[in-house]
């Protein structure tokens, strides 16, 4: 078999860099091997032993051309992100770059995996791209919140069709080998990718004459109408997406004929947004998800099961969401229900899902019939029995989930995986209902659970190691981002959204308007604000739970015993008229309001945003600071990845716990020790960890995570 990795065999030679380039002489044409372990991220050293090894190279007579190659199984990820906000360390990568397209002898790069941002800009430099098949080219600094600064917006779209590549920067998204040469971005190579490169090095070197370039002619003037048409739709298409009217300048600059012009409006766009706190918000999260894979107690070597075939209890809204979140991932699920009417009506709800799916042309009647074929009905829930897998979906009530979980007891085998969709029970009450609790595990999914990303996985008191590397392995399989927490009720995500609802009535109470509550965070980057949000769930299920678990919302009370449930019964907090989903703030809604406050003998004042802000998000705070000192959370930005992925904070503000430490702590702390005093709250105070740290001028982010 040829081997089409770049996993370098022959002997090789350290060279400057501190090991982190190799090179091996192949003849005339020197290769150049990147290797600096996990992702071959364009570090300092890396930098300089490129740039060491280049001069070295076009100074010897005997080198005719090179090859930049890389060892293990992804080309280059890109500029080293934790790099960013340092004092810079020479030399600067487009500095490299440069140096490398200008060089007299040829230069190609040999792709073996994914060339991402500065891997793949590295790559645009040089004068020839060979890709092997697996190969994956990219500019994803967009999601970073960033744009390519080493040339990426200027040799990328003088090379290919500027519209084409203003989609690819602004998506971030990569394309594959097949798809680059199509495009002209890359020359296929199979078999011996770096034998490929060296052999089309000899035969440029031979050649002799002037060197192919990304940047020598300027972006194609006649596609620049559809440039600036898709520059237009994609900015108007997403609010949050701050840094694509910079990516579309930059690209603009790209139909100048000077290429070092173009070359100093994107380095100074990019050291911009580099700055930005948005796009250290988003370079936060970045790691946040790395980060939040390392689970306590769960090694590398913790073993996952297999899963092929899961049961899903429940076909309701959420059961629904889990069987078709499942299924798009191949997986085989029975979706059991009590009756045949209820079955019924949850398989409707899936099928409809996936027609208005193919109608909108994001799903082809084939993956649809093959989705259809991997679900089967049952209201036996014997037929549990042959799952490696059981997730339970059933109404949220303790009573009901164990009942259903000592039935199960008697139908699944004791090393099947049972886990409940809770999303506020204590998980280590459920399972004591069945044998071996070791395998129970909360899979908190959110609504719609085959769209949204987040899945907090709930470890119990009893949960195995084996159990939580299970649930890990299948999120990932499923497209989900997982986030191990602890048992409380409401776990992470919904136990901070408690005292934000609190907050929102202590507002309404204190005569504050109902849209100038909502506004106030939707002007902050929420896409709702809580009063809307309560009416979208349904009053009534916060209300069954302060019924059941006691918690304070009067006014919520009163809306439910009034009949207004939220958007459903055409009234909650805001009204709907004529089925609108937009709220009004009604009259009704108001004297009801104004009516609760006064029985309490609450006189009304006004406050402005920073204040509602503050009186919204810094009880979240408090509790999240609780959560970690509980240990329920192992690491303060599995929080923030929570609140974002779940709960609708803008990932452009990183998280609660990342908005915190720059609001700073001590102001927090501070302002929370006065509305202790005014409500009389004592949840309100300052918790033991906020004021440990308000007190020494700390941050959350300076917590180490639990190991
Ligand atoms: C850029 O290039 C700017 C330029 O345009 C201009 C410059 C002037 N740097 O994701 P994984 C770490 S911006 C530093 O689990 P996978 C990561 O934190 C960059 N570290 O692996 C983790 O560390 P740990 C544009 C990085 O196989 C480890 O590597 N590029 C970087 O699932 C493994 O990561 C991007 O945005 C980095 N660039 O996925 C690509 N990348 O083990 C970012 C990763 O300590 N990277 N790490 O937790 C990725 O998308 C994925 O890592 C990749 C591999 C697909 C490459």
């Amino acid at each position: 078999m040829p081997d089409e990795t770049q996993t370098v065999t022959r002997e090789m030679t350290p060279a400057a860099g501190g090991g982190a380039v190799a090179i091996e002489d192949r003849g005339a044409i020197r290769v150049l091997v990147i290797d600096n372990p996990p992702v071959n991220a364009l570090a300092g050293r890396v930098r300089a032993g490129l740039q060491a090894a280049l001069r070295t190279a076009l100074a010897d007579p005997a080198v005719d051309g090179l090859v930049i190659a890389a060892a293990g199984r992804i080309f280059v990820a890109g500029a080293d992100i934790t790099e960013f906000g340092k004092p810079p360390l020479p030399p600067a990568l487009p500095d490299l770059l440069d140096e490398i397209e200008v060089a007299a002898k040829p230069v190609v790069a040999a792709i073996g995996g994914a060339a991402l941002g500065g891997g793949l800009e590295l790559a645009l430099a040089c004068h020839v791209r060979l890709v092997c098949p697996k190969a994956q080219l990219g500019l994803p600094e967009v999601k970073l919140g960033l744009l390519p600064g080493a040339g990426g917006t200027q040799r990328l779209p003088r090379l290919l069709d500027p519209a084409v590549t203003f989609g690819m920067i602004a998506s971030g998204k990569p394309v594959d080998a097949a798809r680059a040469c199509a495009l002209g971005l890359a020359e296929p190579a199979e078999g011996d990718l770096v034998g490929a490169a060296v052999a089309r090095a000899e035969a440029l070197a031979c050649v002799g004459g002037p060197l192919p370039s990304a940047g020598e002619r300027q972006a194609d003037p006649t596609r620049r109408e559809a440039f600036e048409t898709a520059a237009d739709k994609a900015i108007a298409a997403d609010r949050d997406a701050f840094n694509l009217p910079a990516i579309a300048d930059c690209v603009r600059a790209a139909f100048g004929d000077d290429l070092a012009a173009g070359l100093a409006v994107e380095r100074a766009a990019f050291l911009d947004l580099m700055n930005d706190p948005r796009s250290a918000a988003l370079r936060h999260l970045f790691f946040a998800e790395r980060e939040a894979g390392k689970v306590p107690g769960v090694g590398r070597d913790t073993a996952a099961r297999p899963i092929t075939h899961v049961a899903v209890i429940g076909a309701g809204t959420m059961g629904g969401g889990i069987a078709m979140a499942l299924v798009q991932a191949g997986l085989k699920v029975t979706l059991i229900e009590s009756g045949a009417d209820s079955l019924a009506r949850g398989t409707a709800r899936i099928h409809d899902l996936w027609a208005n799916s193919i109608r909108r042309g994001s799903l082809s009647e084939e993956q649809a019939e093959a989705r259809r074929a991997l679900i089967t009905g049952s209201i036996d829930l014997s037929d549990a029995a042959g799952a490696d897998l059981v997730i339970e979906a059933v109404f949220e009530e303790m009573s009901v989930k164990t009942e259903l979980f000592d039935r199960l007891d008697a139908i699944v085998p004791p090393d099947a995986i049972v886990a409940t969709n809770t999303s506020y029970l204590d998980i280590d009450r459920i399972a004591s209902a069945i044998s071996h609790p070791e395998r129970v595990i909360g899979l908190h999914f959110f609504s719609p659970a085959n769209v949204m990303r987040l899945l907090e996985i709930v470890r119990g008191a009893a949960t195995a190691p084996e159990a939580i590397a299970t649930a890990l392995a299948l999120a990932r399989r499923i497209g989900k981002l997982p986030v191990v927490v602890g048992n409380c009720p409401g776990f992470v995500g919904n136990r901070i959204l408690g005292p934000r609802g609190v907050a929102a009535e202590r507002l309404l109470l204190a005569g504050v308007a109902r849209e100038a509550i909502d506004t106030a965070v939707t002007d902050f980057g929420f896409r709702m604000g809580p009063l809307a949000m309560g009416d979208l769930a349904g009053l009534d299920i916060g209300y069954r739970n302060r019924r059941a678990y006691g918690g304070f919302a009067p006014i919520a009370d009163m809306m439910v015993e009034a009949g207004r449930l939220g958007q459903k019964t055409g009234a909650g907090y805001f009204a709907y008229p004529d089925g609108t989903r937009q709220g009004v703030a009604d009259d009704a809604g108001a004297a009801m309001i104004a009516g609760k406050a006064a029985e309490l003998g609450l006189a009304p004042h006004s406050l402005e945003t920073p204040d509602i802000l503050a009186r919204l998000f810094y009880p979240m705070i408090n509790e999240a600071a609780r959560i970690l000192d509980e240990g329920i959370a192992a690491g303060v930005s599995d929080i923030d990845l929570v609140w974002v992925n779940g709960y609708g904070w803008p990932a452009w503000r990183g998280g609660p716990m990342h908005w915190a430490d720059r609001e700073g702590l001590s102001k927090i702390a501070d302002k929370l020790g006065q509305f202790a005093e005014e409500s009389g709250d004592e949840r309100l105070r300052p918790s033991a960890l906020l004021a440990r740290l308000a007190a020494v001028g700390g941050r959350f982010a300076d917590l180490p995570r639990k190991s």
